[in-house]
């Protein structure tokens, strides 16, 4: 067979090692010759030589793949809500580390920063957020991992709390940084969203350690990896500020 590739073979195995960590539905497409190697290249400019390369060229797929995702993203379409007798029981703990290194937070010390294009910069006490209007929602959660779960959060609306904050809602990026080193960034649109919220809550208790304490972002129209637990920084910017997983290759923009 003739190809454009000095080594297919070699870069073959590449890409299928490089493809482990991208996300399902993308390897799909490509192990079903809906993309091809050389479609690939062609798509993005790069050649296949070695690791770095397919990385980059994974990359730029995926760059591709959240404009397409923020395109169809339709900021007035809810995600399907549940009755409390459809509530998964013993919903699953997720994390890159196991349970017993869930990060223990100070509730008396905790505060909330803030930071980027925001008027009103001041740090959040954890009774300052939990005094902020309260809604409830019970919706499904999504892992890339292979499982979903339906659960009940509730907090504030975190299109409410960015107004609150005097946030610059034509900025491009909400960014978030967890106390066990976790971090991740979504599009303004989905922050905007009605059922995105500023989770303080699980199940009517205040959020357990292993789910998030004090507080998650919770979005019923994105991947279980968009959803940060244990926020402590929150920061509005133009600049793309990546994420854990989403460093290592899982798509950014993540709808569900
Ligand atoms: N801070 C932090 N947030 C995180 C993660 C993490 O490791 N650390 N894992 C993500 C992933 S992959 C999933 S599926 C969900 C799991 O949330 P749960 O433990 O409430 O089920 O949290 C997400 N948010
Ligand atoms: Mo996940």
């Amino acid at each position: 067979m003739k190809t454009p590739f000095p080594h297919a073979k070699d870069a073959d195995l590449i890409v299928r090692n490089a493809l482990g960590g991208l996300e399902a539905p993308a390897r799909r497409a490509f192990l079903r010759g809906a993309v091809t190697l050389g479609g690939l290249s062609m798509l993005t400019g790069c050649s296949i030589s070695d690791d770095t390369s397919v990385e980059a060229m994974l990359m730029k797929i995926s760059r591709f793949n959240d404009k397409v995702q923020a395109w169809l993203f339709d900021p007035n379409r809810l995600a399907p809500t549940y009755p409390p007798s459809m509530i998964t029981q013993s919903f699953p703990f997720n994390a890159f580390y196991s349970e017993n290194k869930v990060p223990v937070v100070d509730a008396d010390r905790f505060r909330l920063e803030i930071s980027g294009k925001v008027a009103d910069r001041h740090a959040w006490s954890l009774p300052e957020l939990l005094a902020l209007p309260h809604t409830e929602q019970i919706t499904r959660h999504i892992c890339v991992e292979g499982w979903s779960a339906i659960g009940r959060w509730g907090g504030v609306r975190f299109s409410d709390f960015l107004r609150l904050v005097g946030a610059d809602l034509s900025a491009k990026y909400v960014g978030f940084k967890c106390a066990d080193d976790y971090y991740t960034s979504i599009d303004m649109p989905t922050a905007l969203h009605a059922q995105t919220l500023l989770a303080f809550s699980y199940d009517g208790e205040p959020l357990p350690a292993r789910y998030g304490f004090p507080m998650k972002l919770r979005m019923p129209t994105k991947l279980g990896y968009k959803n940060p637990k244990h926020i402590q920084a929150i920061f509005v910017t133009n600049t793309y500020p990546g994420g854990y997983w989403e460093d290592q290759g899982y798509n950014w923009f993540g709808g569900s």
